[in-house]
């Protein structure tokens, strides 16, 4: 089966709004592969310097987006402001056009993230309303993961442009690795540090990449594991609400895990502005409860 077989079920606009993101990715793997890895000269609204990579993916996404005629507004990491595409869209798209992009370098995985809320705009609305989320992981192998309202699904891309089905159900259960980001809270969340302590002394696999993306995935392909991005006063928890952990945590919530920001799901979280951050954690039910009460104090 390919992803437009897949898709001949679900409602034909957000079938289109998801098949812009697949065309987008296609397009933006093969300039990763080939474009030069260097500084555009630019900062993104967070005032980090944007790679020319970065801009490439942005505006590449934008334009498949408007083509499909059924995006009203889309949010990019890289832009400060929301974007109308069309009077007539269906649909909202928040998305992260190249998340981890200072990897790319080092040849290292990153990703592509995006989620899809049905109407005008995001203020207000929550990771829980989405009609569909899903990301795209540019390693090795490229692959386009979606979850649309059921569990997600994952596709890799074949020579010939088709995307192929390569795991028809990503399931959730329970197991010894974890992903601990922003570590150098260590110094003054010492809740953290007990449970990263926890973690190894009791022989949990460490599978760190620096990637958001391919970090989260491999806990949908395993089947089990943790994510985490807490914070402390002097490094904050710096990770995006709607362009990084709601998709994420409504792909991982779909195949039967949990997410958190230490008070309840990432999906619960209304949005109030487009660069909110939050702490997240996302994987197994236990896990992401351990990581609830360790870090609760
Ligand atoms: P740190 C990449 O820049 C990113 O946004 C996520 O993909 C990743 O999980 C995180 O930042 C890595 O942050 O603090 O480990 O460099």
């Amino acid at each position: 089966m390919n992803l437009q077989t897949y898709l001949s079920s679900t409602p034909p606009n957000l079938a289109k709004a998801i098949l812009a993101f697949a065309e987008a990715v296609k397009r933006i793997d093969g300039k990763i592969r080939t474009a030069e890895t260097g500084e555009a000269g630019s900062q993104n609204t967070f005032g980090e310097e944007q790679l020319k990579l970065d801009v490439l993916a942005d505006r590449i996404v934008f334009e498949e987006l408007k083509k499909s005629g059924v995006v009203a507004i889309a949010a990019s990491e890289e832009q400060s402001d929301e974007i109308e595409l069309s009077k007539e869209g269906e649909f909202s798209a928040a998305f992260d056009p190249l998340d981890g992009s200072s990897l790319v370098d080092v040849n290292l995985a990153v990703g592509t993230i995006f989620g899809i809320w049905e109407g005008k705009g995001f203020i207000g609305k929550s990771g829980k309303e989405m009609r569909a989320a899903g990301y795209a992981i540019y390693g090795p192998r490229t692959t386009f993961t979606i979850a649309i309202d059921s569990n997600p699904v994952e596709f890799t891309l074949q020579t010939d442009g088709d995307w192929k089905l390569t795991i028809e159900k990503m399931e959730i259960g329970e197991g010894k690795m974890f992903a601990p980001g922003n570590l150098r809270a260590c110094a003054e969340n010492k809740e953290y540090l007990t449970l990263l302590d926890f973690w190894a002394e009791n022989g949990y696999q460490l599978r760190y990449s620096g990637g958001m993306v391919p970090d989260v995935h491999q806990i949908l392909v395993k089947g089990k594991g943790v994510f985490s991005y807490p914070g402390s006063e002097s490094n904050p928890a710096k990770l995006r609400l709607i362009y990084e952990c709601a998709p994420l945590a409504y792909v991982i919530e779909k195949a039967g895990g949990a997410s958190s920001d230490l008070e309840k799901s990432i999906l619960a979280k209304k949005v109030e502005f487009l660069d909110q951050r939050t702490v997240v954690c996302l994987g197994s039910k236990d896990e992401v409860d351990r990581f609830d009460k360790f870090l609760t104090i």
